[in-house]
């Protein structure tokens, strides 16, 4: 079978994708077929330009005239553009792959997770971060009771990309188009990776910051403001009774992607940092410390796929991931997480987040 892909937003997570799409016959044979075809965005050229160099048939600057012509739809575009085009695509029968967070609001990721539910095409939210080798292996050790009972969970995504005051304004500063700043754009993958290996959060008390108030607009003299936040922190409590600690930074200088957790259980500990994505350290009961292990074995998730132990891969190759899992589910007629509702879950406790900061209370979802 082969399956038509269209795909809305061409920039950064249209590379990402397109690179994906492009390495899946060489390193994934078992994977489905696709056909790269229409390309989404508003800007002609720089369309023409990237559907060229990412392979793609044909381009479109209205999403209407491509959701009901291709089998997949990605949507890749900024947060507040998730809700409208990938219902209507879901609505037609289509199915869809959407980044993370799965929307600027939890009203629109409600209606976005019914939409998915009422279909009969799958929709998947694009968190790469479950698609890790070392993550996926942090999974079997938890799930096979080797850490025992979790108590803590620690998760932190430290960036320093806005730290410059005079670094541009994006759609990422404005709540209206990106809904949260470093909470829904970070926080929203340390929230997922909570979910996928601790369990689901009862209740949160947080706090949110804005460093820098406005931005200098790229190739203009004009400044806009910056309505969403910096940075947050929070401190969770899990419904399976573990502590949770998250935080996310653009002003964290010294950190370009650092996304790291730790995870305490009764008979033992796990340490990741996407810095050093190819390891996870594990303390086990009875050892001295923590145990540094390469996870690039055959045997480990994915690495079979790529290349001998010790030849590490790297950020991109979680995307060929997510899409080999994806696409196979669609061929195979299967099932995918991270869902929507998986989407959904994630915006649920990034409000409560919110809510807790205004409201200067803990707030229990
Ligand atoms: C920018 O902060 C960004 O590109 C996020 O949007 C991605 O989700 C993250 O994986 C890397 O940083």
């Amino acid at each position: 079978m082969t399956l038509k892909v269209g795909i809305l937003g061409y920039r950064f997570m249209g590379k990402a994708h397109a690179n994906a799409l492009a390495r899946l016959p060489m390193f994934f044979p078992d994977a489905p077929d696709i056909e790269r075809d229409a390309l989404v965005g508003r800007d002609k050229q720089a369309l023409a330009e990237a559907a060229d160099r990412f392979g793609f048939a044909r381009t479109a600057t209205d999403w209407r005239n491509v959701v009901e012509d291709v089998d997949v739809f990605y949507n890749l575009g900024p947060n507040h553009l998730h809700a409208e085009p990938s219902i209507a695509a879901l609505e037609a029968g289509t199915h869809v792959f959407c980044e993370k967070p799965l929307a600027a609001t939890t009203a629109a990721a409600k209606s976005m997770a019914t939409a998915a539910s009422d279909s009969d095409a799958l929709a998947g939210c694009a968190f790469n971060y479950r698609f890790v080798p070392a993550i996926k292996y942090a999974k079997r050790l938890i799930e096979a009771g080797e850490l025992g009972e979790i108590h803590h969970f620690r998760g932190t995504y430290l960036q320093d990309w806005l730290a410059d005051p005079e670094a541009p304004w994006s759609w990422r500063n404005d709540a209206e188009l990106a809904g949260s700043g470093a909470l829904g754009d970070l926080g929203a993958h340390t929230v997922d990776l909570a979910h996928f290996l601790v369990g689901e959060v009862e209740s949160v008390s947080g706090q949110l910051k804005t460093f820098v108030g406005e931005r200098p607009v790229d190739g203009s003299d004009e400044t806009r403001p910056v309505t969403v936040d910096d940075a947050y922190t929070a401190h969770a409590r899990f419904e399976n009774g573990a502590m949770g600690t998250f935080e996310a930074s653009r002003f964290a200088t010294g950190h370009k992607n650092d996304h790291s957790i730790e995870i305490h259980g009764s008979d033992g500990s796990l340490r990741f940092s996407l810095e050093r994505l190819n390891e996870l350290e594990v303390f086990r009961e009875g050892n001295r410390g923590y145990e540094t292990m390469l996870v690039t074995d055959e045997s480990d998730p994915y690495i079979d796929a790529w290349w001998p132990p010790g030849h590490v891969i790297g950020w991109e190759h979680t995307f060929v991931h997510e899409n080999y899992e994806f696409l196979s589910a669609v061929a195979n007629d299967g099932e995918f997480a991270p869902s929507f509702a998986d989407g959904f879950a994630v915006q649920r406790v990034l409000d409560a987040i919110e809510q807790s900061d205004a409201r200067g209370e803990r707030v229990t979802l």
